[in-house]
Formats: C-alpha cells, structure tokens, sequence
C-alpha cells in the first residue's frame, strides 16, 4: 500500500506540473468560454484539454483506478465515490479567475481509497506552489513542511470563503448573511482567493484561520483537505458535524475552537450532494461557434 500510494503522490505531482505549463500556457491565449450550471458557472476549452491530459496519464500508468474529475462529470460521466482506489481532478480550480486572469489558478488532484482522501496535490501554478499530503506523513509546500496558524480566538482571525456560482436569491441572502454575521464578530478579515483548493492550502499553510463554503464540489475540496488536516487543522461540516466529502460543504479550520465559534454564524443551506440522482446534464454550453447552417 505504502509504494502504491508514493507512486500516486510522485505521478500527481508530475502531472499536475505539466498541466500547469498547459494553464499558464493558455493564459496568453485568447480564452474561449462556455458556461455549466449557471450564466456564471464557466468553463474552458483548457479546462477540458487539461483534464484529458491527467486522465489520459493517469490511466496508462494506473488502467484499474476510477475518476471523478470535473469536466467529465459535466459531460456525463458519474460522480459516485466507491471504495475502489479513486483520483478526484479538478483541471483548473479557480475558473473564473484564469478567465479574467486573476492570479490564483490551481490544479487539485485528490486520490481516495474506502473513500478516505490518502493523497492530495495542490498546484497552485502561477504561484509556483507545490502543495503535497499523505495521510499520517505531514503536508508540504514546495517540500516544506506546512503548519496552521496557532490562533484560537476568531476575532483574531483572517477567514475565507466564496461566492460560488449560484445565484438564486435565497443562497445568496445565505451567503451575505453569514458573511455579515462574521464580519460584525468582528474578525481581522474576510478573504476568497476565487479558489477553494488555495483556500484550503491558506489554511493550510497558517495564513488565514478558516475556510468554508456551501455549493463548491468535490473536486474543489478533495485534496485541499487532508492539506489542512496534515498542517494539523480540522475539517467538518458547516454545522459542526462529520465531514461527508460529496455534500458540497466545507468547514476547515486551524483548530475546533475556531471552527466552532463560525459555526454559530453560518447561515447553512444544503445544495444538491455530489453523489445525487442527476437528469443527463446538458453538458457546457459554447459560446464559441457560429450558428449551426440551416439546410
Ligand atoms: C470553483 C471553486 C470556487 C467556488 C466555485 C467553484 P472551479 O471551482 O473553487 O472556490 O466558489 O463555486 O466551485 O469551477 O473554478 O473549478
């Protein structure tokens, strides 16, 4: 088990430092969007070449290995964790912010086993962070060992979240209440890198205390957790309660003590869980061709 698991970590690792040469690439490309869920759910030509190229690596080297990566899930594919050995991807964590060129782009790549996350790799690529987690062997970045913040009192506390991508009104009265709950505890801040892997490798890494969200994926969060978990912090669910990877929330902190004291203050709402029934998904929408010929 101990070389199957450094043999993921060492092919992780590469793969996802190829694949930010492919994103950093593409940044001074003209850059296609196409829109999933919602008007502001998008989605690239690279994010898709990007996953390929992992899956594609991935499967020759490891052909019994399953998948759960985001792109092929919105063209389809299942999103069922299993005990089987697992790699969750997300091409590019942070969308959004390769669209406009926002400088936090990361590649995710989690690798799970009786569906326990037992190797994740974060890389951050235009950073040129290198973020690493075995389970029980610490968590690093660019081969430094990471360590949370030592904070225990919130209001002394730099805390991340996100927006996310639903707009429906009720969710983003949620999201503003809670947000407007923990601003007046008061906290020193209030931070979102457009990102929930580098958020979570924040937290990781001591910058900020916490991180949570509602409605990002598994995806997002997969490997970014057993980061903070190994840095020594904590990870639940917004209301206090077990972690559950495929329910699309997220609750990571540097300790309990400050996990708890945000969990009075979230204004929680439960979005669809990654492992749901779906309709066959409509797959991206593209904006990029030009009307189909009428004949
Ligand atoms: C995004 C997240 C972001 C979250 C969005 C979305 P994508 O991932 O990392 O933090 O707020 O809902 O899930 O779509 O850029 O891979």
């Amino acid at each position: 088990m101990a070389d199957i698991l450094q043999n993921v970590m060492d092919h992780a690792v590469a793969v996802a430092r190829k694949a930010g040469e492919v994103v950093r690439e593409a940044l001074s490309d003209d850059r296609k969007v196409m829109t999933k869920s919602s008007a502001v759910d998008l989605v690239t030509q690279t994010d898709q070449k990007v996953e390929h190229l992992i899956i594609q690596s991935v499967k020759e080297k490891f052909p019994q290995h399953r998948f759960i990566g985001e792109e092929s899930v919105a063209a389809g594919e299942p999103s069922i964790l299993t005990d089987n050995p697992t790699w969750i991807i997300d091409p590019i964590d942070g969308t959004t912010n390769f669209v406009h060129a926002f400088p936090f782009i990361a590649i995710s790549i989690g690798f799970t086993i009786n569906k326990r996350v037992e190797v994740g790799v974060v890389y951050s690529c235009l950073e040129d962070k290198m973020f690493t987690a075995r389970r029980g062997r610490g968590a690093f970045c660019n081969g430094e060992p990471l360590q949370v913040s030592d904070q225990t009192d919130v209001h002394r506390s730099i805390i991340a979240t996100e927006f996310g991508s639903n707009r429906d009104p009720e969710v983003v009265d949620k999201i503003f209440s809670s947000l407007r709950n923990i601003l007046s505890l008061p906290v020193h801040g209030v931070r979102g890198a457009g990102t929930a892997a580098v958020n979570l490798s924040l937290v990781a890494s001591g910058c900020v205390e916490a991180y949570y969200e509602m409605g990002m994926h598994v995806w997002d969060i997969a490997a970014g957790s057993l980061l903070v978990l190994e840095a020594g912090g904590v990870v639940m669910d917004v209301d206090g309660g077990d972690a559950d990877l495929m329910s699309r929330r997220i609750l990571a902190a540097n300790n309990r003590s400050v996990a708890l004291q945000l969990v009075e203050h979230i204004a929680p709402y439960r979005p669809d869980r990654d492992d749901a029934p779906r309709i066959a998904p409509e797959g991206p929408v593209r904006d990029d061709l030009p009307p189909a010929a009428s004949d």
